[in-house]
């Protein structure tokens, strides 16, 4: 239902308004796959298998051609983009970073998630930590250094552990709120220049404060305001570096009239380059 709302948000005509060509693959299908267990440690890892398959396929496949933006659904659906960009990524020769703008750090692999929710696990995926049997082996996992994560407020101890003995880039609100949100996405914008990176941005609408974007499963207060997120956008924009993006976790059952995918919708559009005001344009190396 996800990619419908961004549909009926008007996602592609804003992004042609801005003078992109767009293309609405439709919706992906999972590759075959074994049937799930009504009961088990996590829910449907088989069809998150089928899912992952297809989706690293497509997204390697779609890298080629332009900027793939991944709509969601369910954040598991990160196990297969960022799989995907990153096998790109490395048949180009270039480095791949991840932002990740999300209130949790997705950091379990299915072993150590309390929930048993895949959406928990994708940078434990395609960072290559093990514990993910009957996965695609993840060929170029991303370096942990390459990662920086803003907006985190909700993070599991399992989570915490791996994640403090790791070199991904932490930005916790605290954080934001005694520094900034331009400070740290920066910094981070810099080394992905200096290191001719690409660069996947992974949106989880929960990186929003819920007052704003209700339309979400996992609701956790103290989110990025509407300013601080469309900043992030044109940041991005203004860098010129993002080469692949992930919209997820709308769950428009959720949503009051619409609301939260229309936000996203113009998060996705400032990324794209639609501005208030021309400024000089700003330079991140
Ligand atoms: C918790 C878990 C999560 C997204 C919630 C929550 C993780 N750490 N991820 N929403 N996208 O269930 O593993
Ligand atoms: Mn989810
Ligand atoms: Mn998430
Ligand atoms: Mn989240």
């Amino acid at each position: 239902m996800g990619p419908d709302a961004y549909r009926t948000a008007g996602l592609a005509a804003a992004l042609s308004g801005l003078g992109h060509q767009v293309t609405d693959l439709g919706n992906i299908a999972p590759a075959p796959h074994a049937p799930d267990a009504e009961s088990g440690a996590v829910f449907a890892p088989n069809q998150t298998i089928g899912w992952t398959s297809a989706l690293a396929e497509i997204a390697e496949q779609t890298m080629a051609d332009g900027l793939p933006i991944f709509l969601g659904g369910d954040h598991s659906l990160s196990l297969g983009s960022v799989s995907g960009v990153a096998a790109y990524a490395a048949s180009v020769g270039r480095p791949l970073f991840v932002l990740w703008l999300d209130a949790h750090t997705d950091f379990h692999t299915p072993q150590s998630s309390d929930s048993g929710n895949l959406h928990g696990t994708p940078v434990g995926y395609f960072t290559g930590r093990s514990g993910f049997d009957g996965f695609p082996e993840v060929a170029h996992p991303v370096p942990q250094d390459n990662i920086c994560m803003i907006g985190l407020r909700s993070v599991d101890s399992a989570e915490r552990q791996a994640l403090e003995a790791s070199a991904i880039h932490r930005h916790d609100m605290r954080d934001i709120d005694e520094n900034g949100i331009a400070g740290p996405l920066a910094q981070f914008l810099k080394r992905v220049a200096a290191a001719n990176g690409l660069l996947h941005v992974s949106l989880d609408v929960d990186f929003l404060d819920p007052s704003v974007a209700p339309a979400v499963g996992t609701t956790v207060p103290g989110g990025a305001t509407v300013r601080e997120a469309h900043l992030v956008c044109e940041m991005l924009h203004d860098s010129g570096l993002m080469t692949s993006l992930d919209l997820v976790e709308l769950n428009p059952f959720l949503d009051e009239r619409g609301r939260t995918a229309h936000l996203m919708v113009d998060l996705c559009a400032s990324a794209l380059g639609r501005r208030v005001f021309d400024r000089p344009t700003r330079s991140y190396t």
